[in-house]
């Protein structure tokens, strides 16, 4: 009896040793998991609504974020193109997160977040970055939109000095023109009044002659805009068109009128033809928050403003082509104007989306 009591006395205090033993064992298991966890390479899913090519603002979110790839060891990124038909855009998205492979699904442009709130309703561990577009307070998604009300304006204030000009192709009537790819609240509300108040800062009785191509590829299309509106006295059109532009290069070129560009430096396309050309570190900012996504940084539910202040948005001076086809009497008054948006002496603020 006595060893009996021995034994179990024994036995009890074995399991009293070994039990936290074996549960912190257990526990160190789980530590284990969530490290196996955090150290599994960082997967990016690079969403292009659209086609890459043509469209510098998505050849540049493609670069940027290869770029901070690159630098990762381990990481791996895939670039899905959801094509020109934006009705399948959703249905194309909704394929990318169901495979649960992303730490993070980035994409482009002012309608993503909205494509995207009925795909993250679904998934709720899908994070998702957009930049070019805007969506604050929402906990999967972070956001980042440029002032596009700035870039815009520049390129209007150009416009406007040139109609007013005595430029070789420039005429006597207050004309201007924009040929955009399609309608969205961010070019309704920020692009074209943009567009327009920076001409009309030149000259208030400046006019503003739109059209709409009616998709992103139709360069012929976009052609027929511009010759219309030339033949109807604009000498200066602004375009965003992604991979319908061209098609205004080429009118203008033929009737030695001038092009203002969005987005990034694109004077030699069309040397002589593009008098100025807007930008935006849209491969900077991928690189900068997909490397903050890697190292878990990125401050989800939030919605950021980028403003020329910040040096993410640009009107570029110093191109030898723009320096060629600009004189440099108006070249001094842009300047001039991109110089007080640059101090903040002239502040522009986004207005609401
Ligand atoms: N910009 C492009 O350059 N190429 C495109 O294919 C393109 N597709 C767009 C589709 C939608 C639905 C929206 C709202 C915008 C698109 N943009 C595109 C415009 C882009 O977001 C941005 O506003 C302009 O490039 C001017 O910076």
């Amino acid at each position: 009896m006595k060893g009996r009591k021995v034994l179990a006395t024994l036995m009890v205090i074995v399991l009293m040793v070994l039990t936290p033993a074996l549960m912190f064992a257990g526990a160190e298991a789980d530590a284990d998991a969530d490290n196996a966890a955090e150290a599994k390479p960082f997967k990016l899913a690079v969403i292009v609504p659209g086609v890459t090519a043509g469209s510098p603002i998505y050849e540049q979110l493609v670069e940027g974020a290869q770029k901070a790839i690159d630098e990762t060891p381990g990481a791996s990124m895939k670039v899905v193109e959801l094509g020109f038909n934006q009705a399948e855009w959703a249905e194309k998205m909704t394929s990318v997160v169901a495979t649960g492979e992303y730490d993070v699904v980035l994409s482009s442009n002012p309608s993503m977040p909205f494509v995207s709130m009925d795909i993250a309703g679904q998934f709720p561990d899908q994070k998702f970055i957009f930049v070019d577009g805007f969506i604050d307070g929402h906990p999967q998604m972070a956001s980042f939109l440029y002032n596009q009300f700035e870039q815009s304006y520049m390129l209007g204030h150009l416009a406007g000095l040139i109609t007013t000009s005595d430029m070789k192709g420039a005429n006597a009537d207050l004309k201007i023109g924009i040929i955009v790819a399609q309608e969205y609240p961010a070019l309704n509300k920020l692009m074209v009044p943009g567009f327009k108040q920076g001409a009309q800062a030149v000259n208030e009785n400046i006019t503003l002659d739109y059209r709409v191509v009616g998709n992103w590829y139709d360069a012929n299309k976009a052609s027929e805009l511009a010759k219309s509106m030339i033949d109807a006295g604009v000498d200066a059109i602004g375009v965003i068109a992604g991979g319908a532009a061209p098609g205004v290069f080429k009118e203008s070129e033929l009737s030695e009128t001038y092009v203002l560009y969005w987005d990034d430096n694109a004077y030699a396309q069309a040397p002589g033809v593009i008098a100025g050309c807007g930008a935006l570190l849209q491969a900077q900012l991928v690189y900068e928050v997909v490397t903050d996504a890697v190292n878990g940084e990125v401050e989800y539910g939030t919605g950021t403003i980028l403003n020329t202040r910040d040096g993410y948005v640009k009107f570029i001076t110093d191109d030898p082509n723009y320096i060629a086809t600009v004189p440099a009497d108006i070249r001094a008054k842009q300047q001039e104007l991109v110089d007080a948006i640059v101090s903040g002496s002239l502040i522009l603020d986004t207005p609401a989306l």
